[in-house]
């Protein structure tokens, strides 16, 4: 079967700025695994080719389209397209993270015949293999689908596949590999991969106990170094951020990682996240010595009562200890942290501030919470009222929330979250490069980042861009210039923490 995986854009009609677009590693399982199976399956990405839907159905003449749903912010053009093709009469399936949380909205809204509800590879080979046939879709494990009487049907649930059996991603089926470079930490030529699945925690924020069902699956590792191998030749990748959600969990999958980068000579800087409790110092000195160069940490709460709405179940007591070993051996940390939780208080955020000013990572990371649909939180906030969420797709896309400060949750002025999140932001900024790393300040980092952003992008919006990007810086540091009190009554300094500590190494 001939088969059109479509990656959408961002909504460009509405959107102020410029996103950077990840490269689709869901679409390419897919593709790679129906081709394997015998399929032609191409892979556009609306991100870099700005083609109207005729003449991508002109160029293709698919018999099934896919579009993937990662996160809330291209619903629009996923609307479209989903149309689009339905009328065409070609059979329209969406997946990935976020549509996998919505699949009634997205079959309401009549741009989908169906919704393959988690991992894609397999639904889809069975999908088009029934469609094929003519069979009945109904026995397809992991869908969703309407009914003729517009009634929302979940076939069987899947169960998860044996990543074995996938193989290496081939990554031949993205024509500019090259678009999708991006620079992380000052190590340029990143791409995103992974090596494992899921993970074995319950965080109520989180949609991972929905999507991943709490479990963890690796991949072998000699797929993944293939892929690296490849790249590193072939499209010139020099620094890999593993996006898996808890990487290298066990001894037995990090030594297999290290003797193959040994076995095959490969040479790339790389960063995970990971959890504290589950390295040791030992660990973080093998990663370094095989090019690892930063570890990201969620800690999401300061320990107590939001610890315990979050459900992180973290061990607190070896965090300073953790971050300490990882600053000696010359690794980066960043340590993400939520504020404006459901019901929080003036007293919990100053809570947050002073707990993570008296760790000392690298960076900090500061969020907003957002309801993520299928979370014990989303649920919550939603039962206490303190959030009505939209409740249409067309309705989710004009008010997108990702990211943003929802002023319904707790008691907490905007402006003190504001005030907030701009210090820890720009202290971020002013951090110097830790020594044994290369490249200028994180300010240098985040002005290149910016500038990158102009590879497949027209002139306009890569103006839009920018422009965006200095009104946020300006708006940062008014923040901060201009609220000393709510900086005071919160107890923020600059100065502190890593900035302090010396390196040993
Ligand atoms: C790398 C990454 C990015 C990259 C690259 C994204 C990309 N183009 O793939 C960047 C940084 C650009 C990014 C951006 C965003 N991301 Co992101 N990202 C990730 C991350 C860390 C890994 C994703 C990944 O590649 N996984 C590996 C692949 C193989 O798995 P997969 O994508 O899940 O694909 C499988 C299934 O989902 C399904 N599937 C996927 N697509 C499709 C399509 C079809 C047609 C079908 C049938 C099935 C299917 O089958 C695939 C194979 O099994 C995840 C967290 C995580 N670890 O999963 C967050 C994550 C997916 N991102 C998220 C979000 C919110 C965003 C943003 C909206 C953030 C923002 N406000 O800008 C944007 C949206 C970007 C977009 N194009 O819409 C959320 C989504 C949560 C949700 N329920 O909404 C996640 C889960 C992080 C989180 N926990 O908050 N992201
Ligand atoms: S937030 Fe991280 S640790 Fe918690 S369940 Fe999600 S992926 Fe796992």
């Amino acid at each position: 079967m001939n088969i059109l995986l479509i990656n959408p854009n961002f909504d460009t009609k509405k959107q102020s700025y410029l996103r950077i677009s990840g490269m689709p590693l869901g679409l390419l399982s897919i593709a790679t695994y129906l081709n394997r199976h015998g399929h032609n399956a191409s892979i556009v990405d609306r991100f870099f080719d700005h083609v109207p839907p005729e003449d991508l159905y002109g160029a293709y003449r698919p018999d099934a389209v896919g579009i993937a749903l990662i996160g809330d912010v291209t619903i629009l053009d996923a609307v479209e397209l989903g149309r689009f093709f339905r009328k065409k009469g070609v059979p329209v399936a969406f997946g990935g993270p976020y549509a996998s949380t919505v699949p009634e909205l997205i079959l309401q809204e009549g741009c989908a015949d169906y919704v393959i509800l988690g991992e894609g590879e397999q639904t889809w080979l069975d999908l088009v293999e029934t469609l094929s046939r003519h069979g009945n879709d109904e026995d397809v494990k992991g869908l969703a689908y309407a009914d003729e009487q517009g009634n929302v049907r979940f076939t069987r649930e899947r169960p998860f596949m044996d990543l074995s059996l996938l193989g290496p991603t081939d990554f031949t089926l993205l024509e500019h590999i090259e678009n999708y470079f991006q620079t992380c930490y000052r190590y340029d030529k990143m791409l995103y991969l992974y090596q494992s699945k899921g993970c074995t925690g319950s965080c109520t924020f989180c949609f991972n106990s929905y999507f991943h069902r709490c479990v963890r699956r690796v991949r072998p590792v000699d797929d993944l170094l293939d892929e690296i191998g490849y790249l590193i030749r072939d499209a010139g990748l020099k620094t890999v951020y593993f996006s898996d959600e808890l990487w290298g969990l066990y001894p037995a999958e990090r030594e297999a990682f290290f003797k193959g980068i040994e076995a095959r000579k490969l040479k790339f800087i790389w960063g995970c996240q990971t959890r504290f409790g589950v390295l040791k110092r030992e660990d973080f000195e093998e990663m370094y010595a095989h090019g690892c160069r930063w570890v990201m940490f969620g800690i999401e709460a300061p320990p107590g009562k939001l610890a315990r709405l979050a459900n992180k179940k973290l061990p607190y007591d070896k965090i300073p200890g953790t971050l300490d070993a990882c600053r000696e051996i010359g690794l980066i940390t960043n340590i993400s942290f939520i504020i404006n939780y459901p019901h929080e208080t003036e007293q919990d955020l100053k809570d947050t501030v002073q707990y993570a000013l008296q760790l000392s990572p690298t960076y900090y990371s500061i969020h907003y919470y957002y309801p993520m649909r299928k979370s014990a939180l989303y649920d919550y906030v939603v039962r206490e009222k303190l959030f009505s969420p939209p409740e249409t797709l067309l309705e989710i896309a004009e008010t997108e929330q990702f990211g943003k400060l929802i002023s319904t949750f707790s008691e907490v002025k905007d402006i003190d979250y504001k005030v907030i999140r701009s210090c820890f932001l720009l202290k971020a900024l002013l951090t110097k490069t830790p020594r044994g790393q290369q490249g200028g300040s994180f300010f240098i980092e985040a002005v290149k980042g910016v500038l990158i952003n102009v590879r497949g992008q027209k002139i306009g919006s890569w103006i839009k861009g920018m422009w965006h990007s200095f009104t946020f810086f300006l708006s940062t540091v008014c923040d901060v210039v201009f609220h000393p009190g709510i900086r005071k009554r919160y107890g923020f300094r600059f100065g502190n923490g890593s900035q302090q500590r010396k390196t040993k190494k």
